[in-house]
């Protein structure tokens, strides 16, 4: 493949279809980044995509919009020698401390040009054999627990196969006994606590296990390897880490440790899918379950995941939900859906989404040039 070049970095602002409150705080709409590359293959320019995760504000982790903005235009654009290839950017950014964020994003358009440009579609670059992958959602905090378990209800009614709930003190052992009442014993149920606890919750943590849990995600700070490691020995629910695994070298670090029995992939917390990839690969050889992470993404960066999903090591059901969880309408035309509790791996050139470039340009509220002419 022959490389990409970036062209323009664009912010978008969509509004929710709900508040969605997490430990760190309540979301009512999302400003959100995109890049377009381009690549040329025989005289024909090839548009290509890439979507960062970062949020608004520095509360899930220590990026957020505005400071990717700056560090794409002011850090990484001058790094890049261009046309790039996919597989250069993370080399040609080593020299960049941290921003996995803004970095995936690059790499990502480059990417998703450069498979269009060659006709081939994410999935087919990553050998992934599966056509659909399992659907999962996100169920935020919610002002009562019958509030919470119209939610849920709702979303069974979707047709969703496994039901993440967002937890934080104060509100876990009740709501999660709530929602494991309505549900059943057959309903697969996880819970997220996006580091709203210490070590000195850790009895508290396993008074969980009593609701049959597929595992308990990112319970303690991001730099508490150890107190998760302590968290694993002492209860019978998994602990998965999320917002913990920033690297391949922290991923194997916490794996030996004891500290990761889970594995939360998001691509852009790992500085790309290609390191999203290699961790993947850590976790099949080593025998750790991994799950695809979300960060409500437009179509955009849910068309990468569900084929990223789709990797054999992706034994458990991610955070991979509709388009319509999220988003009143999608920057794509063909946003992605739930049928049969499943959604289905994109198979068009590149990530295989088609932006709607009339509603793009409706939500667009800056557009910066990035070119060189
Ligand atoms: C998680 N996602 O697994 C994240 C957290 C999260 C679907 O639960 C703006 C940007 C709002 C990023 C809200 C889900 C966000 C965000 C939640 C990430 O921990
Ligand atoms: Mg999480």
């Amino acid at each position: 493949m022959t490389g990409a070049r970036l062209a323009e970095l664009r912010e978008i602002a969509l509004p929710l279809v709900a508040p969605f409150q997490t430990s760190f705080g309540t979301q009512s709409s999302r400003r959100i980044l995109l890049l377009r590359a381009e690549a040329e293959q025989d005289g024909t320019t090839f548009d290509g995509w890439g979507e960062c995760v970062a949020g608004d504000e520095p509360t899930y982790s220590a990026e957020y919009v505005d400071a990717a903005a700056l560090t794409i235009t002011t850090q990484i654009l001058p790094r890049l020698e261009q046309p790039v290839a996919a597989s250069d950017v993370a080399g040609e950014l080593a020299a960049i401390r941290g921003h996995p964020m803004a970095k995936a994003a690059v790499e990502m358009a480059v990417l998703d040009a450069e498979l269009r440009a060659v006709g081939r579609s994410f999935a087919e670059f990553l050998g992934v054999t599966r056509s659909r992958v399992p659907s999962g959602v996100s169920v935020g905090i919610h002002g009562s627990i019958g509030e919470l378990l119209d939610a849920v209800g709702g979303y069974l009614a979707d047709g969703y196969v496994r039901i993440k709930l967002k937890i934080e003190p104060g509100w876990d052992l009740e709501p999660v006994a709530a929602v494991r009442r309505l549900v059943g014993p057959g309903v697969p149920l996880q819970v997220d606590a996006n580091a709203a606890y210490t070590r000195t919750d850790i009895d508290h943590l396993c008074r969980l296990d009593e609701f049959d849990l597929l595992l308990v995600e990112q319970p303690l700070a991001e730099d508490d390897l150890l107190g998760h490691a302590m968290l694993a020995g002492a209860a019978a629910t998994p602990v998965c880490l999320d917002e913990s695994i920033t690297s391949v070298t922290v991923a194997e670090d916490a794996i030996e440790l004891g500290a990761c029995e889970v594995l939360n992939l998001k691509p852009g917390r790992v500085g790309g899918y290609l390191a999203a990839r290699s961790i993947h690969d850590l976790c099949l050889a080593r025998g750790v379950p991994v799950w695809c992470g979300g960060m409500l993404e437009t179509g955009v960066g849910r068309a990468a995941n569900a084929a990223l999903a789709a990797l054999d090591g992706f034994t458990l059901t991610g955070d991979l939900s509709a388009s319509r969880r999220f988003w009143a309408q999608d920057i794509v035309r063909e946003p992605i859906d739930v049928v049969d509790g499943h959604v289905s791996v994109p198979d068009g050139p590149g990530f295989g989404f088609e932006i709607d470039g009339g509603f793009l340009d409706s939500v667009t509220t800056r557009v910066t040039d990035l070119s060189d002419d």
